[in-house]
This record gives structure tokens, sequence and C-alpha cells, in this order.
């Protein structure tokens, strides 16, 4: 490993912009999320311990799920139809889409990593307006309020659910950058939806790396829109 003072220079900019949920709000209560570094003695969280601030780089990197994390100690009950609230303690990107996404566990938390094709989205935002180098994105949101509040689907099946945050930063063109976090979530209610087959992902590798959404330049002259990668919000209802 080289690290020299240019290398440092070169890191600064990134790291003072590097986002972590650091809480979850759900029904009023607070739930604490981490604040790094993995293995820390942090006290227990809902949310995976993850090993560093770097963004991941490529939407194929394992990292990419849970930014490295592994399961958590502790998780947070929530009512389908209550909304989830995340909250960082700093952002610093306004270019980029926030995404939302939810995977049911087969069991228990201990064993549930989020393996195979079982991702799906319940929020996100992109950009609005036809302007890339503005601050008309979800990112830009976070930046401002440092919160991101979500509903779980009213018709949702019960179950135990890994939460996974994502911001997309997209300021550097043709380098996105992502930051995700996963924490656990036992969703109650009487529903019984589940997401369609199109509706669900593998992550890593929600997209290929040359998707639109990923790899952009949003200073490019003639963008006029965006579309976030790996599909549609799942409502929650059936048709
Ligand atoms: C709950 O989440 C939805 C998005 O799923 C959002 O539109 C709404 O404003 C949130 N409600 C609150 C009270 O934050
Ligand atoms: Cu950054």
């Amino acid at each position: 490993m080289r690290f020299d003072a240019l290398a440092a220079l070169a890191l600064a900019p990134l790291v003072a912009g590097h986002g972590a949920v650091t809480s979850y709000i759900i029904g009023g209560t607070t739930y604490p999320g981490y604040e790094g570094f993995s293995p820390a003695s942090s006290p227990k969280t809902i949310q995976f311990q993850w090993p560093d601030y770097n963004p991941t780089m490529t939407v194929g990197d394992p990292k990419i799920r849970c930014n490295g994390g592994t399961s958590a100690d502790l998780s947070a009950p929530v009512t389908a139809g209550q909304n989830v609230t995340a909250v960082w303690k700093q952002w610093t990107h306004a270019q980029g889409p926030v995404m939302v996404w939810l995977f049911k566990c087969p069991g228990d938390f201990g064993s549930c990593k989020g393996d195979g094709q079982g991702w799906f989205k319940i929020d996100q935002m992109g950009m609005w307006g036809n302007n890339p180098n503005s601050e008309n994105w979800g990112t830009a949101i976070v930046l401002k309020t440092l919160k991101w509040s979500s509903m779980i689907p009213t018709n949702l099946a019960p179950g135990n659910y890994l939460i996974r945050h994502e911001l997309l930063a997209l300021h550097q063109a043709n380098t996105p950058q992502f930051y995700a976090e996963c924490a656990q979530i036992v969703v109650s209610g009487s529903g019984t939806a589940a997401p369609p087959s199109d509706k669900l992902f593998s992550i890593p590798t929600y997209a290929p790396q040359t998707d639109p959404g990923i790899t952009v330049d949003i200073y490019q002259g003639g963008l006029t829109s965006y579309t976030p990668p790996g599909g549609d919000v799942w409502s929650g209802f059936q048709f």
C-alpha cells in the first residue's frame, strides 16, 4: 500500500464527502446506525458494520451490497405502511439518485446476507426537470435535509428484511460512486404481497456498469433526462 502526501490530498475530498446512514427513525424511535470502522467497539446496531468510508466504484463489486458489512446484532420492528427514515451526519454530493431497496430474508438475520435475486426497490428519486448539471436530484435532498424517508409497502408480507439505502453520486463524469448500507428490520402486518420477478435484482450487478444511469457524464450537453439503474419501484400493490 502506498500512502504519501499527494495521495492524502487526493483522498481528502472523497473522505469528506462520504456518506453513511448514522441512524434510522422508525415509528418515533431512533435506532443508531454505524459510524465506522468495523470491528469497532461501537454499540450494537441494526446496521451492518462496514470496513471503510470508501465509495464502491463498480456495480459488480461485492462491496456494493452493504458496503462490505456483515450481519448486525440488532433489528428494528416496523409495521407495513410505516416509514423508515434514514439519517446521515454528512453528505456532500448533489447529483445522483437515491434508491431504497428491500430483501426478504429466508430465515434468521444471522444467515441473511442478501444473496440471490431478491432485492427490490421501494423508493427512489433520480432527477427532475431537464438539467443534470443542477441540484434537481434525490441526493441533493439528502444534502439539504440529511434524511430520506420511505414507506414500507402497506401490503408487504411480514418477515425479516434487509433495507438498503443507496446514494449513487454522479458528480464525476463517467466515474460513479456508490454509497450503500444495509440494516435489519422486522416487518409486521397482515399483508401477503411480494414483488413480481421483474422487480427482483441481484446485488452486486443489478445493472451493467455501462447502464446510462451509472456511467454518465452529467456535464455533457444535450442530456435532458435520467433513469436510475435497476428498474422501477415496486409500490406493493399487485394488479
Ligand atoms: C413516507 O415515505 C414516503 C415515500 O415512500 C414519502 O413520500 C412521505 O413523505 C414519507 N412520510 C413522512 C411523514 O416522512
Ligand atoms: Cu464523496
